[in-house]
């Protein structure tokens, strides 16, 4: 099944499933019986579904089968590794979660239960997050005598904040889903159930973007906001005149100039 999603013949793990729907990939964490908690092989898995999707896929959503998204990191992986080998095997987590974020469509997640630990990192390295209100958020890693290695010190922080990702770790405590959206991490909270439905709807309208635009987005915002003002006012410059300039800007904006394209409609 997988194939239809990937540009070539490639065998994901049986850890995760991916199927296509319209030119929308849904990426499953398909773990239930641990709780979704990543291991070496899904970890892998994902940089490989992120490097090598096909060119018909518009955008990506990730979503846990069962009733949780993901336990986080796979534990029992940890517990042998030495500081060499701890920190060789966080930065493969940075490498793959990378792939994420600087993907080459919008990635979309759907968060219920627990969403904890590394299944946090991972969520924060994609585009939207859509909650259902059973997801609850955690970073017990204080608890396990760890740290963060899935890049949350950067991602989470900068969602976050710096003191709610230090009462999180010190804590052991949990954010509901709706501490989650009040604070701005999920962009969206859903009934239970519905939050594939929205991802798949929020999925489509992002992939109906202009793709030279869906590319600034991802690709030059995050580094943009990382930038000193002088140095980001430029750069964004530049990006802005190359996203108009393609054609695809030239028929949209003269579309909507002709009155054959969607007004901004008001929130509902
Ligand atoms: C696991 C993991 C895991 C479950 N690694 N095996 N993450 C954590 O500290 C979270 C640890 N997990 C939990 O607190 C609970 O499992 C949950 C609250 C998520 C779910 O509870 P529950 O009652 O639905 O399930 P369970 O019975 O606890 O777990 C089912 C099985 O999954 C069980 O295995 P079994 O063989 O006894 O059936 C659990 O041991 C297993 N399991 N979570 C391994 N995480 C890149 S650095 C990031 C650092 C972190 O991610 S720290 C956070 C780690």
């Amino acid at each position: 099944m997988s194939e239809s999603v990937l540009k070539f013949k490639l065998d994901l793990p049986s850890v995760l499933r991916a199927e296509r729907r319209g030119d929308i990939a849904v990426l499953w964490l398909n773990r239930v019986d641990k709780r979704n908690a990543i291991n070496g092989d899904m970890l892998h898995g994902i940089k490989l579904f992120f490097g090598n999707l096909h060119p018909g896929i518009k955008a990506v959503v990730i979503a846990g089968e069962g009733d949780n998204f993901s336990a986080g990191l796979d534990l029992g992986e940890l517990a042998e590794k030495d500081a060499a080998e701890g920190a060789l095997y966080s930065r493969i987590w940075h490498s793959a979660f990378n792939e994420v974020q600087y993907s080459s469509v919008p990635v979309i997640t759907v968060l219920k239960g627990a969403v904890v630990g590394a299944g946090l990192e991972l969520a924060s390295s994609t585009h939207i997050r859509i909650a259902e209100r059973t997801a609850y958020f955690g970073l017990p890693e204080g608890q396990r005598g760890i740290f963060l290695g899935g890049g949350g010190s950067m991602r989470l922080t900068r969602l976050l904040g710096v003191a709610r990702v230090t009462d999180l770790m010190m804590t052991g405590r949990t954010l509901s889903a709706e501490d989650g959206y009040m604070f701005g991490f999920s962009q969206y909270l859903v009934e239970p159930g519905e939050g594939l439905a929205k991802a798949l709807e929020v999925a489509q309208r992002a992939a109906a973007n202009a793709g030279l635009s869906n590319f600034a987005i991802i690709q030059a915002l995050p580094r943009i906001a990382e930038m000193g003002p002088e140095e980001g006012l430029f750069t964004e410059a530049l990006v802005t005149g190359i996203v108009q300039s393609a054609p695809d800007a030239k028929t949209r904006l003269r579309a909507f100039l002709e009155k054959r394209a969607d007004k901004v409609n008001r929130p509902s």
